[in-house]
């Protein structure tokens, strides 16, 4: 699998999953602006067959390097930076829940979810966009989990998938700063993760990012409950030069940590 198809795969199960990245895309799309993305998100358990470890071979193999390692203590995750193999294909954030932070009861939730995992699965690329590789969990199973980690209670109904993608600011032509492009997205009607401020990162640490709240979705649990729940959403970010004159290429963990919150149930629409 070459990275193009690749990348068209991983965004045609996003945009399915994400409606508002089509509308969004299209809106700049349509002002005559060019959609680069500087990066997409993956997020996993570092439990059963589908850590870490176990999706980065995918990466690797699309040439791919490790960048640099990241940690969210009280999100209880840890992920990693990678780099593309030429400039003009994004960067790649993969994410893993350190399960044994959580509770003895969450994590047996978890372990019952990874056991039903056909390892062999996981060894083709169609994993990085296969979604839930188990069964749909009971809606009580998603509010334990949500208790604890609003990351593995999304986990558990999404799947493995881009979580995000990312348009870079950078490479438009009419819009300058993050702030202009998201009061265009606000203009289309939609939320925008004010957690931390709407702007998260600043010039000073060569990154500024925001990003929308996810979409909802009617989603069935396990017994046939039917509840609203976020998916994906989508984030815009502009890099600066470094000391160096050269483009910072890394994330800001600080500023990570605010986006995460883009698909959280509680809704992140008031300032903090
Ligand atoms: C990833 C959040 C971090 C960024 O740009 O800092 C991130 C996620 O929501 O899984 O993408
Ligand atoms: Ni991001």
């Amino acid at each position: 699998m070459t990275i193009d198809q690749f990348f068209a795969k991983l965004w045609d199960d996003y945009i399915a999953m994400t409606p508002q990245a089509q509308r969004i895309h299209d809106a700049f799309v349509a002002e005559g602006e060019a959609i680069v993305n500087d990066h997409v998100a993956f997020r996993t358990f570092d439990r059963g067959p589908i850590t870490l470890s176990d999706l980065e071979p995918h990466l690797l193999a699309l040439g791919y390097t490790r960048f640099e390692p990241y940690e969210f203590e009280a999100k209880k995750l840890r992920a990693y930076g990678y780099l593309p193999p030429s400039d003009d294909q994004p960067r790649v954030f993969l994410s893993e829940l350190m399960c044994d932070r959580l509770s003895d009861a969450a994590q047996r939730i978890i372990d019952g979810l990874v056991a039903q995992i056909d390892a062999d699965e996981v060894k083709t690329p169609e994993v990085m966009w296969a979604g839930r590789l188990w069964q749909a969990p009971s809606f009580e199973d998603y509010q334990a989990l949500m208790e604890e980690s609003e990351y593995a209670a999304w986990l558990s109904i999404i799947g493995l998938r881009a979580n995000h993608f990312t348009i870079s600011v950078n490479q438009f032509k009419t819009y300058d700063s993050v702030e202009q492009v998201l009061t265009k997205v606000e203009s289309l009607g939609l939320g925008i993760n004010a957690s931390g401020g709407r702007i998260k990162g600043t010039p000073e640490v060569l990154l500024e990012q925001g990003s929308t709240l996810a979409d909802r979705a009617p989603f069935t649990f396990a017994g046939g409950q039917v509840e609203e729940i976020p998916t994906c959403y989508y984030e815009f970010a502009k890099r600066y030069d470094d000391a160096n004159g050269k483009l910072y290429q890394g994330f800001v963990a600080a500023s990570a940590d605010k986006i995460f919150e883009s698909t959280d149930i509680r809704g992140v629409a008031h300032a903090e």
